[in-house]
């Protein structure tokens, strides 16, 4: 079978637009290929962060993701795995620094802080090892991560170019609809855990009512007509998008004469799409012990099963 591998960092609340693009996505692979799952802690550390803070997301987000579904592979803590950190190393020893300089998602980032961390421009680094330490052939991620798995194909290219047949080659697996799921508030960003406001981000654990509220009062455009053009109506187009995902209806069979109940059913479909993976975080979160349990023995059998791409990785480059 294939072999499938996405991360989710710890950075902050999950959100829809992270559901829709990658989680629902990395769910459904489950049935077709071999999957291995990780909750990037390590990639949380790029930006400002509070210890006591980073180690509770991350046991949110790892609750979350066998609450949706991730619960039928290994699911582990990327910073248990310390081959993550060595091969970033040598990953970071294949790439030139003008490719991390170039990267979107760097200079977006970077632009708005005044320190930077150095692991903020490195972070491409680490993420092509977490792909290619785990020889996967698919990646299920959202659009904002093309560049990254673009640059992950062309350093471990060059790696084996180089130092000969080591690394797979990986592919980013996209979902047809939300791809990129837009801030209701903001609908020419990107929904994001870390965006400023959150009147225009959809959190997985938000209640019902919070759900209707932000949806009810997503920004949407002048004029009157529902219909799905992203370039001059975004807001519409957005909550189109966000209904056919949550429905698994396509967003041509959609056909709207209001904004109003446009608004009314994405509100309902997003509510009925989370409510399941909001009741199972709490009988999940009811039983610390056995995530724990479950997260080290999926960290025990990762670093047994990569001991050999480690090894193979090393040799090539002339280390040892
Ligand atoms: N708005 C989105 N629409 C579709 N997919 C999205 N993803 C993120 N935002 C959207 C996908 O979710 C997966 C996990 O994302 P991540 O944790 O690696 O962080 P990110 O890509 O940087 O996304 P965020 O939520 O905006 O986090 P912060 O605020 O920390 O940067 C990825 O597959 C991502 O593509």
């Amino acid at each position: 079978p294939r072999r499938v591998f996405s991360a989710f960092q710890a950075s902050g609340r999950l959100t829809l637009g992270n559901y829709l693009g990658a989680i629902l996505p990395a769910v459904r692979l489950q049935d077709e290929a071999a999957c291995v799952y990780a909750v990037a802690d390590l990639h949380a550390l790029t930006v400002r962060h509070d210890p006591a803070h980073l180690r509770a997301r991350t046991r949110e987000v790892a609750t979350l993701l066998l609450a949706s579904g991730l619960d039928r592979s290994p699911l582990y803590l990327q910073s248990r795995v310390p081959a993550h950190t060595e091969l970033s190393y040598l990953m970071e020893s294949t790439a030139h620094d003008g490719e991390m300089r170039r990267m979107i998602q760097f200079k977006e980032k970077s632009a708005a802080q005044e320190e930077v961390r150095l692991s903020l421009l490195t972070y491409p680094a680490l993420m092509a090892a977490d792909i290619l330490l785990h020889r996967a052939d698919l990646v299920p991620v959202g659009e904002d991560q093309r560049q990254h798995l673009e640059l992950t194909r062309d350093l471990a290219l060059r790696f084996n170019r180089r130092y000969g047949e080591t690394f797979v080659v990986p592919e980013a697996v996209h979902p047809e609809t939300a791809a990129r799921v837009m801030d209701l508030a903001v609908p020419t960003a990107k929904m994001s855990k870390s965006a400023v406001s959150e009147a225009g981000t959809v959190y997985l654990l938000d209640p019902p009512a919070d759900i209707r509220r932000k949806i009810m009062r997503a920004v949407t455009d002048s004029g009157s007509g529902v219909r799905h053009d992203p370039a001059a109506k975004p807001g519409v187009s957005n909550l189109l998008v966000i209904l056919a995902a949550c429905s698994g209806r396509p967003v041509a069979s959609l056909s709207y004469g209001s904004y109003g109940a446009l608004k009314k059913d994405t509100a309902e479909a997003v509510i009925e799409a989370l409510t399941p993976v909001r009741e199972r975080f709490a009988v999940l979160s009811a039983d610390p012990a056995e995530l724990d349990r479950l997260l080290a023995a999926a960290a025990a059998r990762v670093i047994e099963e990569t001991s050999g791409l480690m090894a193979a990785a090393r040799r090539a480059i002339g280390l040892g």
